[in-house]
């Protein structure tokens, strides 16, 4: 067997250690009769071009952000909602492991376009870098904040009266440098390696979302493997679990020591009344996604928060 892994990000950074340790594996286990070609980001497109190749069945194996789907799965565009995921970062991993909202439902939805979720894992809290400091829902009046292209990522942030420009992060850095763009989102090991803080003046910990990825095979490929093929992906997938949470949690680590370090940044932490003013103003948007992201958005969420609940 000869596949192809494509990665949203570049050698060193979460995704791609996460793909390259995968593949690793998956030839171990099969003594070489599996050969996989990992892929920078890049290497194969844009963020929402990759997608579609999974979809179509070119690649076999991605790592995919619910943002590049945005416009193809709706259902998926849960992942956009602020506030939705305990701020405890190990209790989000252990809900994106065992959801039936997310393992069984949404990834029929993701079924219908031949690409099927295997697991669903975070690259961290998310956080904010701006050209002036965001504190408050005032901050981003009229701030261009660059998004994924996912129109429920746009609404979260008109929620906020900015004016989300979506953008693919390949352009980002220039976006920032030259002000097509004042600010934008991500984990912070996502912020230090890109160098988005040296474009930055400020970076907010604000935790208002969590970053999620997803380990996606091509469902027709993945159908048609023999089974004890599909066994030994199944079980790299619940290997991969711990390391790519380990990969994450030291990387988000060490860079904020960096940014830090380097200085001309100023990082600042909401307080937890900070985080209500944006958590009161974000928490309508899930009305809005039950109402207008495909049939079963209502059914998804409901649950999802109710296994979120327990989990708590
Ligand atoms: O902001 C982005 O689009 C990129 N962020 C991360 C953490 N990974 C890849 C993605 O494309």
């Amino acid at each position: 067997y000869q596949w192809d892994f494509v990665t949203e990000e570049m050698q060193g950074e979460v995704q791609y250690e996460y793909a390259a340790e995968f593949a690793r594996r998956l030839e171990e286990k099969s003594d070489g009769a599996i050969e996989m070609t990992v892929y920078e980001y890049g290497g194969l497109g844009d963020g929402v071009d990759q997608a579609e190749q999974l979809m179509m069945g070119s690649t076999e194996f991605g790592i995919v952000s619910p943002g590049f789907t945005g416009t193809m799965v709706e259902e998926a565009q849960v992942f956009a909602l602020h506030f939705l995921f305990p701020d405890d970062i190990e209790l989000t991993q252990e809900i994106l492991n065992t959801s039936e909202a997310l393992n069984v439902h949404l990834r029929e939805k993701y079924e219908e376009w031949d690409m099927t979720p295997l697991a669903y894992w975070t690259e961290g809290a998310m956080q904010w870098t701006g050209s002036s400091p965001l504190r408050t829902p005032e901050d981003f009046d009229g701030f261009q904040i660059r998004v994924q292209n996912s129109p429920l990522i746009i609404n979260s942030y008109e929620a906020y009266d900015a004016s989300p420009t979506p953008m693919d992060w390949g352009e980002l850095y220039t976006g920032l440098d030259q002000g097509v763009v004042d600010g934008q989102e991500n984990p912070i090991f996502f912020i230090y390696s890109a160098g988005f803080h040296e474009v930055q003046d400020h970076m907010t910990i604000s935790n208002h979302n969590n970053y999620v990825a997803m380990t996606v095979v091509n469902t027709q490929f993945y159908n048609s493997l023999p089974e004890d093929i599909q066994a030994l992906i199944d079980e790299t997938v619940e290997e991969m679990r711990e390391v790519g949470f380990a990969l994450q949690d030291e990387q988000n680590q060490e860079n904020l020591d960096l940014i830090e370090e380097e200085g001309g940044t100023e990082v600042y932490t909401l307080s937890e009344d900070e985080r209500q003013a944006f958590r009161d103003l974000a928490m309508p948007i899930r009305d809005y996604f039950r109402e207008n992201n495909g049939e079963d958005a209502g059914r998804i969420l409901d649950l999802l928060e109710e296994e979120i609940e327990a989990a708590q």
